[in-house]
């Protein structure tokens, strides 16, 4: 995350860190006790990863150090990536998959204070432009630098209409309907690499709500190239149907 502030697990408690092996890969974000919904490109091996590998730390303040406490740490039983996410043409269309997550006693997240889930909202709800939502993450935290923050961070974004974004700041080849767009105030915070898979969450009727999944965008925190998300109320469907979770989940 570029620009905004450290926060606190406790202040984004859906905040997912996923691993392959030793080494931190992408966010992700907690929606229900045992599933996690991250970015597709986050698996390059598509249906070929090997899930073994993986694990999915929750209450994680710090990325290189682990508090017994607050953390829950499970391994990864399955991997649901999007059918039409095509890793060969790389438009991060469909960015968007799905992790089963369980301990090694075969339990789910507990709710705590670090860990709880975001909600999914309703099917092709919208909120309007420029509204306020937030990002977190752990990936590069300063513009043209390229260490990963050691601490989980969150900043604020505005959501950009899809006109401008298709239009103006990228082409329609670029962002299609499965995609938002939101940039910093000043276009001094976005997210970054390492962000990548992690909540675009935004309060409506004092409910967090998941409405985007960190994706891609030209560089960071840049003039005029806004950060791009993937559009979580076009997915209620599939994701209900590989979850089994009801459209979407309130309070
Ligand atoms: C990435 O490489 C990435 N500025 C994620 C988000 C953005 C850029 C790059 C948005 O994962």
């Amino acid at each position: 995350i570029i620009g905004g502030s450290r926060s606190t697990v406790e202040s984004q408690p859906w905040i997912a860190a996923i691993f392959k092996g030793e080494g931190f890969i992408c966010g992700g974000t907690l929606i229900a006790p045992c599933w996690i919904l991250t970015a597709a490109h986050c698996f390059p091996d598509g249906k070929r990863t090997r899930i073994m590998k993986y694990s999915v730390h929750l209450g994680k303040n710090a990325i290189n150090e682990t508090d017994t406490i607050k953390e829950q740490q499970f391994n990864v039983s399955k991997l649901v990536v999007h059918e039409n996410y095509d890793y060969t043409v790389e438009d991060f269309n469909n960015d968007i998959a799905l992790l089963k997550i369980m301990d090694s006693s075969g339990q789910c997240a507990v709710r705590t204070d670090s860990v709880r889930t975001a909600c999914l909202p309703p099917l092709q709800q919208m909120l309007p432009t420029g509204f306020y939502c937030e990002i977190a993450g752990y990936g590069r935290h300063q513009k043209g630098g390229f260490e990963y923050s050691r601490h989980l961070k969150q900043a604020q974004v505005r959501l950009i209409s899809q006109n401008a974004c298709q239009n103006k700041f990228y082409s329609k080849n670029e962002v299609n309907k499965n995609m938002l767009c939101a940039a910093g105030r000043d276009w001094e915070e976005d997210a970054c690499q390492g962000d990548s898979g992690g909540p675009l969450v935004c309060e409506v009727n004092n409910t967090m709500f998941l409405f985007g999944i960190i994706s891609w965008g030209k560089e960071c925190a840049k003039k005029f190239n806004p950060g791009v998300y993937t559009k979580v109320t076009n997915y209620n469907n599939w994701i209900s149907l590989h979850t089994g979770l009801p459209k979407y989940t309130a309070g």
